[in-house]
């Protein structure tokens, strides 16, 4: 895949915000707050151009990439941040509900990821659930792959090959933002789904 030309041409922030016309589709990227969406499309679109914190909660918009004047990337905001307010995570479920709502179609695939290091939490359990009924593709991606000991990372993977079982079948591709495993892999499903 190459991309040689990349604009952020949408920041939506409430349901008053109109989205960008569909061109030939996109590729959302959601998931816990801090377990690395901004990292993931920063290195996807080998560019700095979004914004990376330490703190969880930097997102709060939703971001729309234009690659090569023919589809998107879709930062989403996260989620399930221990500090975050009931108004906050309400502000979260509307807008990314909204997203669904009127995007769904327009999706190729969804990356959910998930911190390889811990096991399935709530609130991304329900968000499987969540894409299941409303029947968006979605893949794992487990992040930070590198922080775990070569045992710890076999076991990882094996956990949540069977815990997605019980929703069905889905690709996991572990990663790591440090040595850049996985990058290639989701590269590639990009380009089966038409991206170029
Ligand atoms: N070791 C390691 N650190 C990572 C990896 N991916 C992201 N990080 C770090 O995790 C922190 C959060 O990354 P972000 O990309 O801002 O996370 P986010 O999911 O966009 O967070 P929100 O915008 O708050 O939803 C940053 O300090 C990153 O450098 C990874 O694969 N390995
Ligand atoms: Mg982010």
């Amino acid at each position: 895949m190459k991309i040689n030309d990349i604009k952020l041409v949408k920041t939506i922030y409430g349901k008053n915000d109109t989205y960008p016309p569909p061109l030939s589709g996109e590729y959302a990227f959601v998931g816990r707050s801090n377990v690395g969406k901004s990292t993931l499309l920063n290195i996807l679109m080998n560019r700095n151009m979004a914004k990376v914190s330490k703190k969880p909660g930097k997102t709060r918009s939703i971001n729309f990439y234009l690659i090569n004047n023919k589809f998107y990337f879709v930062d989403l905001p996260g989620y399930g941040y221990a500090k975050a307010s009931i108004s906050e995570r309400e502000r979260w479920k509307k807008i990314i509900e909204n997203y669904f709502k009127s995007r769904k179609w327009n999706i190729k695939i969804l990356f959910v990821l998930i911190d390889g290091r811990h096991e399935l939490q709530k609130n991304d359990k329900v968000l499987i659930e969540w894409l299941k009924s409303l029947e968006i593709p979605f893949c794992v991606v487990l992040t930070k792959m590198d922080k775990l000991k070569n045992s710890e990372r076999k076991g990882s993977v094996k956990y949540y090959q069977n815990i997605l079982k019980e929703f069905g079948e889905y690709i996991i591709i572990p990663y790591s933002s440090v040595t850049k495993e996985g990058v290639e892999e989701i590269l590639e499903l990009i380009e089966t789904f038409g991206g170029v």
